[in-house]
């Protein structure tokens, strides 16, 4: 009997007394401790009568117990779906309903909401809350400290992460549990983390960046984890000196610098910062080095694939670049009309083929062919270029896209709803520079030329009832008609280019 991903990530901690995680109230779990919960909660799981290659779908504050939910789908076979904490309730009925989730775990406060969806669905209902308790919680004391890992192999899936479309329909990108077993290992060595490091985990659990590769990385190296609820300036400062290793979005390095306590002595203790998610500006990059002496790593990955590339732990940390393939991955430039190889410093879509590439999408075959080439290359949406060195330099994206803070913000999501509003003729969603999302979401209106007074503020509401806060337009303009070229096609760059500078000055 074996469990690959459980048996490397968490067999080996059974009864250990190393501390784990540490909560910012100070409180230790040990090792031992996690994957005796864990265990605790798989027993659960069957006595719910989940069976392996179910999905359980979590929509729960991060905390300790969220993260044992992780390892106990692993540990039990079950198929773990993390939901952003942001969504409303109209997306996760489409979670829900779209990956056929057997249970969900939702905080107490979501109750009333979620029912009338879950039932419809015939989903089994457990409650989390931020401090650890809920109907899971209780259940599980109920059980036994050891669960006897289900039987799985490296192929067998362990995951399910939705990521959005330029369709506006969202996508459940399948991985395996070889997908995440290679890229944690491969990490963990070009990384260098080892047991003496110390990371502060101030990312969300609910997607690629803060859970595997943050999670699984600590697990696979010894590492102890100090987890905050979110990311949070001054714990962040507070927490620095114990710490050896930070992971982030771009825009907790902007952040941190606005800070005058942020300098070269707090930070004297880390070895290592390292950003990604969303482009790292070169200044910001440079910015950095000159207030603390040290070299941001800048890695690149997506959902589908974990992570790609990365700059080098011991070479040059060059800004600007997103460095090379990891090792057993491989990149490819490719021209986006013949999908051939193109030669160095020519810009074209960037593929990537490796045991880190996922499965396909759930329930989407068609999806999968579009985008995950027979021979195991997968086009990634995004346009690059490899220099002269072998740097990998992203330039931009075919794939209608923004990115906001790190999470993903597909425009056709957001103009499928504004298009639905009443006295809204067409509209137009695009990504402007913001000072500390780096991008954000500007919604356009063309609305109908009648006498009667129309109300932004009857479309926000809308959109609040409909989308997560992070996707919301930070502002909606109304214009005459927007600009086409003579194919009819709205031209989104002179969009850009017109309100390039709406939110920086
Ligand atoms: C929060 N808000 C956001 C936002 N995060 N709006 C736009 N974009 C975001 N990213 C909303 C809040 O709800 C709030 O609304 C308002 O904006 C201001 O909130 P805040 O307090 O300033 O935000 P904060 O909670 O501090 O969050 C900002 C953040 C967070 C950047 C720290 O978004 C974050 O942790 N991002 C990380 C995303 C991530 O992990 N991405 C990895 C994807 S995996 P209101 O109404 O109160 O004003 C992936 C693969 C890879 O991409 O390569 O890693
Ligand atoms: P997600 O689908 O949330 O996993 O987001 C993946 C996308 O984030 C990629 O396709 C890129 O567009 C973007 N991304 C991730 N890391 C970087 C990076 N270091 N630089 C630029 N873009 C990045």
């Amino acid at each position: 009997m074996s469990n690959p991903l459980y048996d490397t990530l968490f067999g080996g901690y059974i009864g250990s007394d190393t501390p784990f995680i540490e909560t910012i109230d100070g409180k230790i779990t040990t090792h031992g401790n996690f994957v005796a919960i864990a265990s605790r909660l798989a027993n659960a799981f069957h006595a719910l009568g989940l069976k392996k290659g179910d999905r359980v779908a979590i929509q729960a504050e991060k905390s300790v117990t969220s993260l044992c939910v992780y390892a106990a789908c692993i540990q039990s076979g079950v198929i773990f779906l993390p939901l952003n904490t942001g969504y409303t309730t109209a997306e996760v009925g489409y979670f829900i309903d779209d990956s056929g989730a057997k249970l969900f775990i939702c905080d107490e406060k979501k109750v009333d909401d979620m029912k009338p969806i879950l039932e419809k669905f015939g989903v089994t209902l457990k409650t989390l809350n931020a401090d650890g308790t809920g109907s899971i919680t209780d259940l599980a004391k109920q059980q036994k400290n050891s669960f006897s890992p289900v039987d799985t192999n490296g192929d067998d899936l362990a995951a399910f992460l939705y990521t959005s479309g330029t369709t506006g329909k969202s996508k459940g990108a399948m991985l395996t549990q070889n997908n995440l077993l290679s890229n944690s290992k491969t990490l963990t060595k070009y990384w260098k983390f080892n047991d003496q490091d110390v990371l502060l985990h101030a990312l969300p659990i609910f997607h690629t960046h803060g859970l595997f590769v943050a999670v699984n990385v600590s697990l696979m190296s010894g590492c102890k984890i100090i987890l905050m609820p979110r990311f949070d300036v001054s714990q962040i400062l507070d927490n620095m000196p114990k710490a050896t290793v930070l992971m982030g979005v771009p825009t907790f390095y902007t952040r941190l610098l606005s800070e005058t306590a942020f300098d070269a002595e707090l930070t004297k203790n880390m070895r290592l910062f390292i950003s990604g998610s969303a482009p790292l500006l070169a200044e910001t990059h440079i910015e950095f080095e000159n207030c603390t002496g040290h070299r941001i790593l800048e890695r690149y990955g997506m959902t589908e694939t974990n992570m790609s590339t990365s700059n080098p732990y011991d070479g040059e940390r060059r800004a600007g670049t997103v460095g090379f393939a990891l090792p057993g991955v491989e990149i490819k430039i490719t021209d986006p009309e013949s999908g051939l190889e193109l030669a160095t410093g020519e810009i074209g879509n960037l593929e990537v083929r490796g045991p880190n590439v996922f499965k396909g999408y759930w329930n989407m075959p068609e999806k999968t062919k579009e985008e995950l080439r027979e021979d195991g290359f997968f086009i990634t949406g995004d346009l690059g270029l490899v220099d002269e060195d072998g740097y990998l330099q992203i330039i931009g994206r075919e794939k209608d896209l923004i990115i906001s803070g790190g999470f993903n913000v597909y425009p056709k999501e957001i103009e499928l709803v504004l298009d639905d509003q009443p006295g809204v003729v067409e509209s137009a969603v695009i990504g402007v520079p913001h000072p500390d999302f780096g991008e954000t979401p500007l919604g356009i209106l063309v609305i109908e030329d009648t006498n009667v007074e129309f109300k932004i503020s009857v479309i926000e509401n809308k959109i609040f009832e409909k989308l997560a806060r992070y996707k919301h337009p930070r502002k909606l303009i109304i214009m005459n008609q927007l600009p086409r070229n003579t194919m009819g096609k709205v031209q989104k760059n002179v969009l850009r280019e017109k309100y390039k500078e709406i939110f920086l000055s």
